[in-house]
């Protein structure tokens, strides 16, 4: 049997078309529930348009003031959506949407830097772990967006390096992963939000990389999909988690890149456009950016290049004079 062309090529014009019909379903059931992932959500697909070449396509004012429009005056920070109250997962994803839009001097302009600044700083514990808000759940996710902004923003020098790096490493286990707290099982997406917060705070030379790159290689199956712990199914965004890891600690070659890339495309719709976890199923917009990002990891033609340390257009974070060493597979 032949391969049909979405099992060999990235329908980019689909998926440009995709990303920016989700803007104009204003009225469905599916858009008012999500509003607690807005913010990500246009974080993603503006990614993924920068990644494949079509950021024109949402509108840079409209993306301006959405972000500003989520800004909580009480806590300070970003919430995902207007009146919400501020979390780190929005408050990165609005400083990653202004980085790629080049606005993130309205920040200052605005007088909300340094509050910004505070709020960010203001979640970090004792321990040097860090809360998503100031309700108290503690996860290594939200060090790794706390690390991120800061140093986004340039502010990275008013963090507390070793509380933040001790803490990062008291969360690795004897697998050579991370987990989201301290003796918490390894887990791809924990492997990359740590390797990343070490990468920025530059202390990977504290990592064992070649256990590490073990532990992530072998979440390759048979199929080419990539799992994010043993035992567990494919799913077409630890192509992200997993290899912007392998990028950061330079053994991307230790997956068979190939047998990846038909995997992630097999996961496209070639109908309504997008890419799902796994082939057939439904797909999403979080799904789409890291299948394109992974994509873009593995050198895919036509693609922009992606940092895998800020999952954002290594064009942004060149310019910002933040970038960290890794391996191109280009
Ligand atoms: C800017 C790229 C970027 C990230 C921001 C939110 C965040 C920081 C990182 C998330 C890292 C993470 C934990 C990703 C994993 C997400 C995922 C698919 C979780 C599913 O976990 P299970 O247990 O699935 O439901 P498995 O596959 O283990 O069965
Ligand atoms: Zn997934």
């Amino acid at each position: 049997m032949q391969p049909t062309d979405h099992e060999t090529e990235l329908l980019i014009p689909l998926h440009v078309s995709y990303i920016k019909a989700l803007d104009t379903k204003v009225d469905s059931l599916a858009y008012h529930l999500t509003t607690h992932l807005r913010m990500n959500g246009v974080y993603w697909g503006l990614t993924a348009l920068e990644i494949m070449g079509e950021p024109q396509v949402l509108d840079k004012d409209q993306l301006v003031r959405f972000v500003l429009s989520c800004w909580d005056d009480q806590n300070g920070g970003f919430g995902s959506f207007p009146n919400h109250d501020s979390h780190i997962l929005s408050t990165l994803s609005a400083i990653q949407i202004l980085a790629m839009k080049d606005s993130l001097h309205v920040l200052e302009e605005r007088g909300m830097k340094q509050t910004l600044v505070s709020f960010i700083l203001s979640l970090q514990t004792p321990s040097g772990s860090f809360q998503g808000d100031k309700w108290g759940e503690e996860d290594t996710r939200f060090l790794y967006c706390s690390v991120s902004a800061l140093a986004l923003l340039g502010e990275l020098d008013k963090l507390d390096r070793k509380r933040t790096v001790d803490h990062i490493l008291r969360c690795g286990n004897f697998d050579g992963g991370f987990g989201r707290r301290e003796g918490a099982e390894s887990h791809s997406g924990q492997v990359f939000v740590c390797v990343a917060a070490l990468s920025i705070l530059e202390s990977l030379d504290k990592v064992d990389v070649d256990k590490l790159g073990w532990w992530l290689c072998e979440r390759q199956l048979d199929n080419g999909g990539l799992n994010g712990r043993p035992q567990k199914l494919e799913d077409v965004c630890y192509s992200w988690w997993v290899l912007s890891s392998l990028s950061m600690i330079k053994r991307l070659d230790w997956i068979n890149a190939e047998k990846l890339s038909a995997f992630i495309l097999s996961a496209q719709d070639p109908e309504g456009g997008g890419i799902a976890d796994r082939p057939d199923n439904v797909t999403d917009v979080f799904h789409t950016n890291f299948g394109v990002a992974g994509l873009s990891l593995l050198g895919y033609r036509g693609l922009k290049q992606v940092d895998p340390t800020y999952c954002l257009p290594s064009e942004v974070v060149q310019k910002l004079g933040i970038e960290r060493d890794y391996q191109r597979k280009r």
